[in-house]
């Protein structure tokens, strides 16, 4: 075979005609034009978006991995007439052109490219309606359409000047092809070189969407995305000893550090829960105040009456919501490809929900949204729910704000609902999801008036009277509007409150509150918000000593919402401020209530030494630091203390495997399977 392959290499190199090959640097560049502008526009392309995204503009890795692939794909145009040729490259630059323009956008709303195991999640971002264009569409994801027209205007030209007769006389395409490809191949070669195992170990497990990127260019990334996509879908079928093998004895490990109880142990047994799921709320917001004015009064009171976790994060993946909702019920992590709610629904978790009914609760859920947004109707059922009331099949939909029924509405209409429900059954947990504080917070004007504009008394020359002078500030700003919605959201949580209580619910009930994930706000927001001049009504100077700067990490460590624990007899009243996670919440509740997972991942706030919080991409913080495992930075949270090598690389190796044995969990449904095995030895 390999000699057959040889002897047909030999033949070819002896028909070309050696003179006609003689190498010939200006002619070379004449009658190559087509290939160089698809290379050119091609390479301008991708590193433009490298440069629009992760900011990674004049690194030669990314650089030489993008020029291979080009080059590769390039070399086979030579294997057309030149007269064809064309066609070929135009539709390779479409296809740069689209991925460039789905990458970006991709990155507009994720901070992360795209990826074809999400494009189930990704369809059912389009049904956000206007939060897409908002949030997903940004001119600039459009700039890589030049190459299309580019590449359109040098084909006319070249027609013009009798370029494809011309080259067609002298292209030799097959010897072409194959010089092209040499020259392609030594430069990935090169390429190579440049690669460490740990760029190789995240290659292979594809979560670091970003790190692959800046290493390996657009192309390879791509590609490997859609061989580990296609894994994902085949590889329950393999590498299952390997993960079971992983997960039995991360388990075992974890069952042989004794669990004891710790004063908040079955504080609440026997009481009802209800969880009222915060859309898009972020602590900060929570420490705003306009013109004397609380943004949140409500929550800032249940805060104080209750406990309050300060540094609380979301670990959403993009199925945002429904992460949110999956990390807390089962403490495990979204998974690194697709998303649960729409790609692995149908795996065996042990969830909250499933505890607290195993314990005699009768367990509901609610949303005024459509039933099958993020698979709720399918899922719900899945997690342990006996009902999820939704939508027009429970409810009226007589007030529209935003996204659909307004929380007012929602949250009248489903009192009556636990009243009904508490009438009949002993005890309960609920999770009613909230809707109207969602991206992009534009439809503020069917809301009670939330001024964030600046106040300041001044007095008039000319009359000497002291007038009231409103400086805009926040208004007509997104992070303004966000403010306002977020008003009306505690203003809905308020009423809520009140009307619980009005209906006898809150004697016997516990109410938690969630955060459940931040707004998506753009840092230059932040800016205005932090650094305005009401005086002057605009931004102060980056050189004045009073300005406020946002940096990656102090926009990552202020993504932090809340989490509130609220009794009405507001007996327990602590704040804690250790970090913590969505995934802490099952151990940590569930303690109080008496339920208990043997796969939680988080921690029991109330046992727990130092606490971690792992997100999805590998980043992870604690009291002392948050690291980012895409650049490979961390920033000390307390800049007096400082932290050793060894404890940054024992966090990094935590992260890696908790994401690892969670992913594992997901995809190779390994709670079902051990449970089936267990009960096979036990001749079951
Ligand atoms: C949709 C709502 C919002 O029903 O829960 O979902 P999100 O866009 O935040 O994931
Ligand atoms: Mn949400």
């Amino acid at each position: 075979m390999k000699k057959k392959i040889l002897n047909n290499i030999n033949g070819f190199l002896k028909r070309i005609d050696i003179k006609k090959i003689r190498f010939n640097p200006k002619q070379y560049m004449k009658t190559n034009v087509l290939f160089f502008s698809f290379i050119a526009t091609s390479m301008i392309n991708v590193t433009l978006l490298r440069f629009i995204t992760i900011k990674n503009f004049f690194e030669l890795q990314p650089i030489l991995g993008d020029l291979a692939f080009v080059i590769i794909i390039g070399a086979i145009g030579y294997l057309f007439k030149p007269n064809h040729q064309f066609k070929y490259f135009f539709t390779l630059a479409i296809i740069v052109t689209a991925l460039c323009i789905i990458n970006s956008m991709y990155y507009t709303n994720y901070l992360s490219f795209a990826s074809v195991s999400l494009l189930a999640t990704s369809f059912q971002i389009v049904d956000v309606g206007d939060a897409v264009v908002q949030n997903v569409m940004e001119i600039k994801d459009f700039c890589y359409l030049w190459q299309i027209f580019a590449l359109f205007f040098i084909n006319k030209t070249l027609k013009q000047k009798n370029y494809y007769e011309k080259a067609g006389k002298i292209e030799i395409g097959k010897l072409r092809a194959f010089n092209t490809l040499i020259v392609g191949g030594i430069i990935f070669a090169v390429f190579t070189t440049t690669l460490t195992s740990l760029d190789l170990g995240r290659l292979r497990k594809q979560w670091n969407r970003e790190y692959i990127v800046s290493r390996f260019g657009i192309f390879a990334y791509q590609f490997n995305d859609i061989a580990s996509s296609v894994s994902t879908q085949i590889t329950p079928l393999f590498g299952y000893d390997n993960a079971a093998k992983e997960f039995r004895e991360y388990y075992l490990e974890k069952s042989l550090v004794e669990k004891e109880d710790n004063q908040y142990t079955n504080i609440f047994k026997g009481k009802n829960v209800l969880f009222i799921h915060a859309e898009s709320m972020q602590t900060f917001a929570m420490e705003a105040s306009f013109n004397g004015e609380e943004v949140t009064p409500n929550l800032n009171r249940l805060a104080k009456e209750g406990m309050f976790f300060s540094n609380f994060y979301a670990q959403e993946s993009v199925g945002t919501s429904s992460d949110s909702e999956f990390t807390l019920s089962s403490s495990l992590l979204p998974t690194s490809s697709g998303t649960v709610f729409v790609n692995y629904f149908d795996r065996e978790y042990v969830t909250i929900q499933k505890l607290f009914r195993d314990q005699g609760y009768y367990t509901f859920s609610m949303h005024g949204n459509k039933c099958a947004f993020w698979n709720r109707n399918v899922v719900h059922d899945k997690l342990g729910y006996n009902r999820f009331y939704c939508y027009t099949n429970d409810y009226k939909i007589d007030e529209v704000i935003g996204l659909g029924l307004s929380d007012k509405s929602f949250f009248k209409q489903s009192v009556d609902k636990i009243k009904k429900v508490n009438d009949t059954y002993n005890n309960y947990y609920g999770t009613i999801i909230m809707l109207t504080n969602h991206t992009p917070f534009s439809d503020v004007k069917k809301m009670d008036d939330f001024p964030v504009d600046f106040k300041y008394e001044k007095v008039n020359e000319e009359t000497g009277e002291t007038e009231i002078i409103s400086a805009p500030y926040m208004e007509g700003t997104m992070l303004g509007n966000y403010f306002k919605s977020v008003h009306y959201a505690d203003q809905a949580i308020g009423q809520l409150i009140n009307d619980l209580d009005d209906n006898g619910l809150l004697d016997n009930t516990v109410i938690v509150i969630y955060g459940d994930h931040d707004a998506k706000l753009k840092t230059r927001e932040f800016l205005r918000y932090y650094n305005y001049d009401p005086y002057t009504d605009s931004v102060i100077s980056k050189n004045d000593p009073t300005y406020k700067r946002m940096d990656s990490f102090d926009y990552e460590l202020n993504r932090k919402v809340p989490f509130i624990i609220w009794t009405k007899d507001k007996q327990y009243n602590v704040k804690v401020d250790e970090v913590m996670g969505m995934y802490d919440i099952l151990p940590t509740v569930g303690n109080m209530f008496g339920v208990k997972s043997d796969y939680a991942l988080g921690n029991d706030m109330f046992s727990v030494q130092e606490n971690i919080v792992v997100f999805p991409d590998g980043d992870w913080l604690t009291n002392k630091m948050y690291y980012n495992s895409q650049k490979e930075e961390g920033r000390l949270l307390d800049p007096n203390y400082s932290v050793s090598i060894e404890y940054i690389q024992k966090n990094i190796d935590y992260a890696d495997k908790l994401i690892s044995i969670s992913d594992n969990i997901i995809i190779h449904d390994l709670i079902r399977k051990t449970k089936e095995n267990a009960a096979l030895m036990n001749g079951e």
